[in-house]
């Protein structure tokens, strides 16, 4: 039978437009909250994402958006 498929990633994400706390709060929460994240992890000061994700679940160009939707550009990732 299938077994949901994990295969985990860890990505890199510069972001542009943060200028607080809040937004670090508001980045961080809205890549919690996307299925297939498991962790994410914000700073401020290097304007950078670490995102954990399932990459059977969502690719990377999905994280991009999520941040874009946040209303902060996702500047690259690697
Ligand atoms: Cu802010």
């Amino acid at each position: 039978m299938t077994a949901p498929e994990i295969n985990e990633e860890t990505i890199e994400i510069k972001i542009a437009g943060m200028s607080c706390n809040h937004c670090v709060q508001h980045v961080e929460k809205a890549l919690l909250q996307t299925k297939g994240v498991s962790s994410a992890r914000v700073d401020l000061a290097s304007e950078t994402a670490h995102v954990k994700y399932n990459a059977s679940e969502l690719s990377v160009e999905d994280l991009l958006k999520v941040i874009e939707d946040t209303g902060y550009e996702a500047v690259s990732a690697g």
